[in-house]
């Protein structure tokens, strides 16, 4: 139960109960303890433990999020740090990937496998980034911009990456590549991190993974897992992992491509009430032994993302029909039931923690926007990434400066006087000759952003809607216009001129707005993933 209480902390403070956002918050800071010998998952436990204790701590803090908790006295963030020691021993390996999974009191069990995920080993750089520059210790950043680093430089020729890998040999013991299962949030942490954080760096390597993507991997509409080598198609199917895809493309700002997927998506949807875990594409059946569906997010954040940007009320009608779904096949008596069945709709005595953390959380923004947002991701005093578990990220100066990256060993960045270490300067380089695209010398001395320094050639300029060297008030205040002809001038803040950011769906604007006890529960039986363990232990997850 602690699990589902942390990982939906921020949805409380989002809906406004402080009452239970204080209480819940109280009782974690009290009672929660990592001192526990068990294994858990270094993925699955940064984005749902980390993230939410993280999330919950920068709205607990701060009055500007209008839900401080007055007796609040860092006990969140004091139980992150040490969370995230007790992960950094996974981080020791020859390539800089992480073990799958990590001892919280042994670090790295003997017979460990040594066999993890592109999506488990690249998709924690926004939880210990922020962690980062919280404590003001780099180490947190530094590993696991070391482990995309460890990713992406084995990447094929064609700029994919496989499903799994080997953390020590660097070998991939698992040569499909695909948007979904098993690499799906290696692509959005790659986008978001440099939303967040600014670095470039993590731009450079989106555009080279999102372009390779979208050339081998989209069979417009859907998407099919090939050989990272030789791009010959090995499964063609749908993954309800990959319906996170539009929504990312949301962000990217190519918005024709979402649109078109997830149509797609969700007629899978219509058909069976809710997406299976796999849908066929050549038989257009559900796929053997993937026919649940374990309440997942994934297709209602994109209709959430699209629906932001184009205001289309058919994404309303599609949000309307999951709730439906929701309400009449998986409500059961202690919360939402896992669906083990989309044909028969057979429900299973099971609620992942990311069902309060995404799925209501999506699905509650939607409908939240189209009465006229007022609430803290919309109308609050920052701009906010999610992270994949749905976390709300602030671009608050201490995280997002770009000025405070130089401070840290290993983060690209481009000012004079400030030296790299040599592995980062080689690849940040390498990064900027594959994408064909340069910086004119002489421009980089302060590490802010540098406006009308960043000159692009045919291939870059792939992620339309913005691009190197906008503010970060500029890049959260992408907006989105449906007109798909419409071209947007964008009179430039720095010097005045007139820069044309065109794109035939979106342009860029600037800076637009800039006691002990719990509560009451009846239900406290209910199944939760690898929920084990005493009352003051957290039960950890492990790979979902
Ligand atoms: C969540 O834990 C996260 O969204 C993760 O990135 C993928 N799997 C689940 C939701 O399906």
């Amino acid at each position: 139960m602690q699990l589902s209480q942390i990982d939906s902390l921020d949805m409380l403070a989002l809906l406004g109960d402080k009452e239970r956002f204080a209480a819940s918050v109280e009782w974690i800071g009290k009672s929660l303890r990592f001192d526990i010998n068990k294994t858990v998952s270094v993925f699955e436990t940064t984005i749902r433990v980390l993230g939410g204790l993280l999330s919950a701590h920068l709205i607990a803090s701060d009055y500007a999020t209008g839900m401080k908790i007055p007796s609040y006295d860092n006990q969140l963030l004091n139980l992150a740090e040490d969370l995230a020691r007790r992960l950094l021993p996974a981080f020791d390996t020859p390539t800089g990937i992480p073990f799958g999974s990590v001892n919280l009191l042994h670090g790295v069990d003997e017979h460990e496998s040594k066999i993890t995920s592109t999506a488990g080993g690249g998709t924690l750089t926004l939880e210990f980034g922020v962690l980062s520059r919280l404590t003001n210790d780099p180490i947190f950043e530094q590993v696991t911009k070391n482990a995309v680093h460890g990713l992406w430089a084995r990447r094929s020729k064609l700029n994919l990456v496989g499903a799994h890998i080997n953390v020590f040999t660097g070998e991939w013991t698992q040569k499909d590549a695909g948007i979904g299962t098993s690499i799906d949030s290696f692509y959005e942490y790659l986008l978001k991190a440099y939303v967040l954080f600014g670095d470039e760096e993590y731009l450079f390597i989106f555009q080279e993974a999102y372009r390779a993507a979208m050339q081998y991997l989209y069979n417009d509409p859907w998407y099919v897992e090939v050989n990272m080598d030789s791009a010959a198609i090995v499964w063609p199917l749908f993954n309800s992992l990959q319906a996170f895809w539009p929504g990312l493309q949301v962000l990217a700002g190519d918005i024709d491509p979402a649109v078109q997927t997830h149509t797609a998506f969700f007629s899978v949807w219509k058909r069976y009430g809710f997406t299976p875990e796999g849908f066929n594409l050549a038989t257009l059946s559900v796929q053997h032994g993937q026919k649940s569906y374990p309440l997942r997010p994934e297709l209602i954040e994109s209709t959430y993302w699209l629906y932001k940007a184009t205001r289309d009320p058919r994404y309303l009608d599609a949000g309307r029909d999951m709730v439906s779904s929701l309400q009449y096949g998986a409500r059961c008596p202690c919360g939402y039931c896992h669906i083990s069945d989309v044909e028969s709709h057979t429900q299973e005595d099971h609620m992942e923690s990311f069902f309060l953390a995404e799925t209501v959380k999506y699905l509650w923004l939607l409908f939240d926007l189209a009465v006229g947002p007022d609430n803290l991701v919309e109308n609050g005093p920052y701009k906010y990434v999610f992270s994949t578990e749905g976390h709300l990220l602030p671009a608050t100066p201490q995280i997002s400066l770009v000025r405070e990256h130089c401070s840290y060993v290993g983060a690209f960045c481009r000012s004079v006087g400030y030296k790299e270490d040599s592995h980062a300067s080689e690849i940040a380089t390498d990064l900027l000759e594959a994408n064909g695209s340069r910086f004119h010398e002489g421009q980089a001395h302060t590490g802010l952003p540098l406006y009308s320094t960043f000159e692009s050639t045919p291939t870059a300029g792939l992620i339309k809607g913005f691009c190197p060297g906008l503010s970060h008030g500029q890049k959260f205040g992408i907006s989105y216009i449906t007109s798909v002809d419409m071209a947007y001038q964008h009179e430039h803040a720095s010097d005045g001129k007139p820069t044309t950011l065109q794109s035939r769906s979106v342009a860029v604007v600037q800076n637009q707005s800039s006691d002990d006890s719990l509560p009451e529960n009846d239900c406290d039986n209910l199944h939760e993933s690898s929920e084990e363990g005493s009352e003051s232990k957290v039960p950890l997850p492990s790979q979902v």
